[in-house]
């Protein structure tokens, strides 16, 4: 089982690498490897496990972080709406999004960086993902808010891109001006 040993830290050259193409149809070597990415996630999101294992939780995992420079990811995630995204994608690709930007009210982490680093970032509010699915299908996912800036932040590691190198250094909480939060509801 994947655990936080195996677990690379910024500083780490394959984090700031564009990853390669998996080559499709894909491997049992990589696919039996985004299962376990997948199986990490779950793993890290029940408290038993997690703590007998020291995980921190995740709700995205890509491969770059393991010191693999491949283009795949995993997520497991419910959004706002208790839409569950479970699953790993191979060759993500995102043919189209919003000019609107959205950001976490409470900024990002990752499992790669082991401080704090606050502040906004902002992300397209919409995208349209096309990827191949654990299950060898091809899929066009429309995202929006929290999904749409989890499947980022994973699809970003795959261009070695860290989500901190989005943060306004200056005004680190400075609001874009078209930029609403995700996850804090919209009274008007
Ligand atoms: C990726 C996320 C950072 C911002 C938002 C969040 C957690 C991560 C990094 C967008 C993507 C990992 C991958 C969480 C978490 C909410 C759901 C269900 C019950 C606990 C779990 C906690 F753990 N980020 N960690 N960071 N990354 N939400 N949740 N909860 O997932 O570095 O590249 O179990
Ligand atoms: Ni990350």
């Amino acid at each position: 089982m994947i655990t936080m040993k195996d677990i690379v830290l910024e500083g780490h050259p394959v984090l700031t690498q564009v990853a390669q193409e998996v080559q499709l149809p894909p491997t049992e070597e990589d696919t039996e490897l985004l299962k376990k990415m997948l199986q990490f996630l779950k793993n890290s999101q029940d408290e038993e496990i997690a703590e007998k294992y020291k995980l921190r939780a995740g709700v995205g995992l890509a491969a770059p972080q393991l010191g693999l420079s491949k283009r795949m990811f995993a997520v497991h995630f419910e959004d706002l709406d208790g839409k569950v995204y479970s699953d790993g994608y191979f060759n993500p690709k995102i043919i189209s999004h919003s000019v609107e930007k959205t950001f976490l009210s409470s900024g990002e982490g990752c499992l790669s960086v082991e401080r704090e680093v606050p502040g906004y970032v902002p992300r397209y509010a919409r995208i349209t993902l096309t990827a191949t699915n654990l299950a060898g299908e091809k899929v066009k996912l429309r995202l929006r808010g929290y999904a749409a800036v989890v499947f980022q932040h994973e699809f970003d590691h795959l261009n070695g891109i860290m989500f901190y190198d989005h943060i306004n250094k200056e005004e680190p909480f400075s609001i874009p001006n078209n930029a609403k939060p995700c996850d804090v509801v919209d009274l008007d």
